[in-house]
């Protein structure tokens, strides 16, 4: 018989849905020696709180989250709300010895994220962040080739984050739904929203990074706020463009964008080795792109790997090989990780830690932007 760890989820948007979807499959197709209890969901609305609960299986509500991180009937607590509150609820969690899983980015920037990695490290509380992209079985792929040195000596990290969904000038910026548009609540735009994810992903499968050059573009200067009412100056970076130096010794180019027509939520990768290079894109998310110098003969190429197969990561858990996995299944992953390195009294990365580290980085690249010179991370 499993035991049990009892959610408390703040916050019921899209990453509230994403997370309970992904402990209510965990137990379905892992075997697991703690399994998720939904036992309850805060939200101010106590009436959407309850539909919400009805909806998805937890078996109470709370209308205000300091009760819901004080109860004893909670053991985990799981951050689902804009990036303002990450930080309170965090640390209040944590001096209650609940264990924590925070959305990202961590904090609204290097100073709060430290506040919070200190709280967690001194309660000693089990604690990660839900840089799901990690767990995308061609991503994990990618990282056991890496680390098994077929490589060699990397050269250049590439990676992009595109979206068009802000292009529209009437759009307005703050409150409920958007308040990605307001960095009060975000921290920043992109940098934080979008590119957080692929900083995550490359220091992962790369390393550290020393130090970055940016630029950023708000294109839309003026919104109307929601909670105002009144056009007041948008705040957030629209766009952004880094280059950087990795400890290793590569080159790293990104970009991120909510002003590409046509992009949805594009995230790429490439890594180039001295003998093998990597690709990925979310929009074909089961699939590796590996070249291999190895390969012998005129018929060498780049091989499009459909990573489906029993032997592949995670994919022994779920379907026959060659059937496919998708977006939601990263946060099964993450829940299934957890769970077991929550089990095993060992951290689940990336923790509080590891995601000061993305960061940092933002904050340098925002830094940079700002000053036009070259920042340190
Ligand atoms: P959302 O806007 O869909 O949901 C936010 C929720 O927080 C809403 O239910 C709202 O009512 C609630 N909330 C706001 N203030 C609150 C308060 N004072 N007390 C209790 N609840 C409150 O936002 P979404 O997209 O779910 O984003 C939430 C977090 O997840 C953000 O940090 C975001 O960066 C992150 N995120 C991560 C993704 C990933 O790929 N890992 C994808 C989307 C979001
Ligand atoms: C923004 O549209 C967003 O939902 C981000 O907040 C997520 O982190 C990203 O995974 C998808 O896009």
């Amino acid at each position: 018989m499993a035991k049990p760890l009892r959610i408390g989820m703040i916050g019921y948007g899209f990453m509230g849905r994403a997370h309970s979807n992904g402990y209510n499959r965990v137990k379905d197709f892992f075997d697991l020696e703690y399994l998720p209890v939904l036992q309850a969901v805060a939200a101010r609305d106590a009436g959407k709180a309850q539909a919400f609960a009805d909806r998805w299986g937890y078996a109470r509500v709370e209308t205000d989250w300091r009760k819901l991180v004080a109860a004893a009937d909670i053991d985990a607590i799981d951050i689902c709300t804009p990036n303002n509150l990450h930080a309170e609820i965090a640390i209040e969690a944590a001096k209650h010895g609940k264990a924590i899983l925070c959305e990202k980015p961590l904090s609204m920037d290097t100073a709060e994220g430290e506040r919070m990695c200190a709280a967690v490290e001194q309660a000693g509380v089990p604690n990660t962040v839900w840089y799901n992209y990690r767990r995308i079985p061609a991503v994990t792929f990618a990282k056991q080739l890496i680390d098994s040195g077929r490589l060699g000596r990397v050269f250049h990290y590439r990676a992009e984050f595109l979206q068009d969904w802000t292009i529209n000038a009437d759009l307005p910026q703050g409150g409920a739904a958007l308040w990605r548009l307001d960095a009060a609540a975000a921290g920043s735009g992109v940098t934080g929203d979008l590119l957080a994810h692929c900083i995550d992903t490359a220091i992962w499968l790369n390393g550290s990074v020393k130090d970055v050059t940016a630029m950023t573009e708000t294109f839309v200067k003026e919104r109307t706020h929601q909670l105002t009412g009144k056009k007041e100056p948008v705040t957030i970076d629209d766009a952004c463009s880094f280059l950087c130096h990795f400890t290793n010794g590569s080159l790293g180019l990104f970009e991120s964008t909510r002003y590409a027509r046509g992009h949805k939520a594009l995230y790429t990768f490439e890594i180039n080795g001295e003998h093998m290079s990597l690709k990925w894109d979310l929009h074909d998310l089961h699939r590796l792109q590996v070249f291999d110098y190895k390969d012998a003969g005129p018929e060498r190429g780049w091989k499009s790997v459909h990573v489906t197969d029993s032997d592949h990561p995670y994919m022994d858990k779920w379907w026959v090989p060659g059937l496919a996995i998708g977006y939601e299944h990263s946060f099964v992953h993450q829940v299934a990780d957890f769970l077991e390195a929550y089990a095993q009294k060992r951290p689940c990365h990336p923790t509080f830690r590891d995601a000061l580290e993305t960061q940092k980085v933002c904050d340098a690249v925002l830094k940079s932007a700002q000053s036009h010179q070259w920042a340190t991370v």
